[in-house]
C-alpha cells in the first residue's frame, strides 16, 4: 500500500484508497477539468471536496500540496520512477494524465504540441480572462455599477476569445480535429462555466458563435463529461 504521510493534505483529507490518485478539487470551470479528464481516462481515483464556504483552500494542509491556494490539485501514489507526485495548476495535471496514459493527446509530435498551444491559449486567456468577466459582470456588480469599463473591457475580450474558437472549430468536431484531447476538455467547462456560473450568454452573444456551442453540446454529451461535471459531489 503506498504510504502517503508525507503530505500533510491527507492529514485533513484521509486517503480511503492511497494506492489510487487523490483529487482535491471542486465541481468549478477549472476544477471540473480534472474530474472530467479522470473519467475519460477511467483511471481510479478518489475525490476530496475542498469547500470554499470554510475556506479549506487556503488551510495549511491545502497549502501544503498548492501554495497558490486554489482548486485543482492531485496526488498520484504511483507517479513517474513509481513514486508519489503531487501537482497542482489545472493544465499541467491534463498533461500529465495525457502523457501518463498515452490518451487525450495526439501521439504525433508535431500535433501533440498543437494540442498543448490550445491548452496555453485557455489557460493563459480563456479562463482568466472569462473569470475576470464573471467577477464584474457578476460578483462585483454593485462595486462597478458607477463604471461601466471592467464589464466591458472583460466582455469583448472574452467576445474575441470565443470568436477564436469559433474560427478554429470551422469544419472540426473538436479542437484537434476528429480527435478529443484535454484541449477540449480544458476549455469547455469554461465556456460553460461564463453561462451556467456568471449569466453571461446574452451579453456575451453566445448566438454569435454557432460552432462553439454546437461543439459545447458534443463536449456535455460525452457521458464522462456529465460524471465528472458533478465530481466532487457539493455538500
Ligand atoms: N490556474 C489555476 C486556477 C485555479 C483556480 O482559479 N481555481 C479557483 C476555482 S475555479 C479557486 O480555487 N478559487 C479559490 C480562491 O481563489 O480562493 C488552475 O487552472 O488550476
Amino acid at each position: 500500500m503506498a504510504d502517503l504521510s508525507s503530505f500533510p493534505i491527507t492529514k485533513r483529507w484521509p486517503a480511503s484508497n492511497p494506492d489510487i490518485i487523490q483529487l482535491y478539487s471542486l465541481p468549478t470551470p477549472n476544477g471540473v477539468k480534472v474530474s472530467i479528464a479522470l473519467e475519460e481516462l477511467g483511471l481510479p481515483y478518489e475525490p476530496h471536496l475542498v469547500s470554499f464556504g470554510t475556506n479549506d483552500q487556503k488551510s495549511p494542509e491545502f497549502l501544503s500540496l498548492n501554495p497558490n491556494g486554489r482548486i485543482p490539485a492531485i496526488i498520484d501514489p504511483n507517479g513517474p520512477g513509481a513514486k508519489p507526485l503531487g501537482l497542482f495548476e489545472s493544465g499541467a495535471i491534463l498533461v500529465y494524465l495525457a502523457e501518463k496514459t498515452g490518451k487525450l493527446i495526439p501521439s504525433d509530435a508535431a500535433a501533440r504540441y498543437e494540442t498543448l498551444e490550445w491548452v496555453f491559449f485557455q489557460m493563459a486567456g480563456v479562463g482568466p480572462m472569462f473569470g475576470q468577466f464573471g467577477h464584474f459582470f457578476k460578483f462585483a456588480a454593485d462595486k462597478v455599477a458607477n463604471n461601466s469599463y471592467p464589464v466591458e473591457r472583460y466582455r469583448d475580450e472574452a467576445k474575441r476569445l470565443l470568436s477564436i474558437l469559433e474560427s478554429r472549430l470551422q469544419g472540426r468536431e473538436w479542437i484537434m480535429g476528429d480527435e478529443y484531447t484535454i484541449a477540449d476538455i480544458t476549455t469547455f467547462p469554461w465556456v460553460r462555466g461564463v453561462d451556467v456560473f456568471y449569466g453571461g450568454r446574452e451579453v456575451l452573444e453566445f448566438e454569435s458563435f454557432p460552432a462553439v456551442m454546437a461543439w459545447l453540446d458534443r463536449a456535455l454529451a460525452r457521458p464522462a463529461s456529465q460524471r465528472g461535471l458533478n465530481i466532487p459531489k457539493r455538500d
